[in-house]
């Protein structure tokens, strides 16, 4: 029997990764590296990953700078199978869940699984229309996607940019190059790029 596995039956899922404390792995930026390392797992093949970028902490001044980055896998994994190896990878790198919006070591969010809108319409347009106080407070417990937040962070469109400029968000009906541009400036104040080679040395010095 043929070894050869059809690509056709895979989907490109999008991960952004965020942090701005410390892990047993080292500062942001080393731990975005090994988290990007330990994405791939049988059912997940790493395609792209966007430079790394730091990012000022939203809420601003409630916390260190943010490094952040975005993925692109083709996967054969259901969503909520793919979100659990997600939080896996986040606990492994000492993710703490205390407070939401909270600073932590690793934040693995699915942004989208091709164009899968979940649970449904209804609900994806409830999560996404709350207000700023809601959102701060009231946390899913299921799978949303693509994730509701994603068309209003800078810190998420920039590197998805990089990455999969042309996915289309089902439900907005925009690419993600349009819904960049639609940010109004404040959300991009402050994004700056880190050059992959500083990346790569750090995680040389933290190897275990
Ligand atoms: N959940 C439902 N849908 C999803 C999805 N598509 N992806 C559930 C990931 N998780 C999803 O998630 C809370 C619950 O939502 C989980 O149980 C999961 O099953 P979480 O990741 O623990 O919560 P969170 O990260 O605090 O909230 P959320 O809505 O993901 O917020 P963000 O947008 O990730 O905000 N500032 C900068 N500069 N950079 C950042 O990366 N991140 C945050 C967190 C705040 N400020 C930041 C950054
Ligand atoms: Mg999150």
């Amino acid at each position: 029997m043929s070894q050869v596995r059809n690509f056709d039956t895979f989907t490109r899922a999008i991960i952004a990764l965020g942090g701005n404390l410390l892990s047993q792995a080292g500062p942001p930026a080393v731990t975005l590296n090994r988290a990007t390392e330990d994405l791939s797992i049988a059912g997940v093949h790493l395609r792209w990953v966007s430079p790394f970028f730091e990012t000022p902490c939203f809420p601003k001044e409630t916390g260190p700078d943010y490094v952040n980055a975005v993925v692109v896998v083709s996967t054969d994994l259901p969503p909520p199978i793919l979100l659990n190896h997600l939080h896996t990878i986040e606990y492994k790198f000492d993710r703490e869940r205390k407070n939401r919006w909270g600073n932590r070591t690793l934040d693995l969010d699915l942004l989208a699984y091709g164009d899968l809108v979940l649970p449904d319409h209804r609900k994806f347009n409830t999560w996404c229309g709350l207000n700023l106080e809601q959102q701060a407070t009231r946390t899913p417990a299921e799978l949303i996607l693509p994730h509701p937040r994603l068309h209003e962070r800078g810190f998420v469109l920039v590197p998805m940019a990089r990455v999969a400029p042309d996915w289309r968000h089902p439900v907005l009906k925009k690419s993600v190059l349009e819904m960049l541009e639609d940010l109004p400036p404040a959300a991009l104040e402050g994004i700056r790029e880190i050059e992959t080679l500083e990346i790569r040395t750090l995680a040389t010095v933290y190897v275990d």
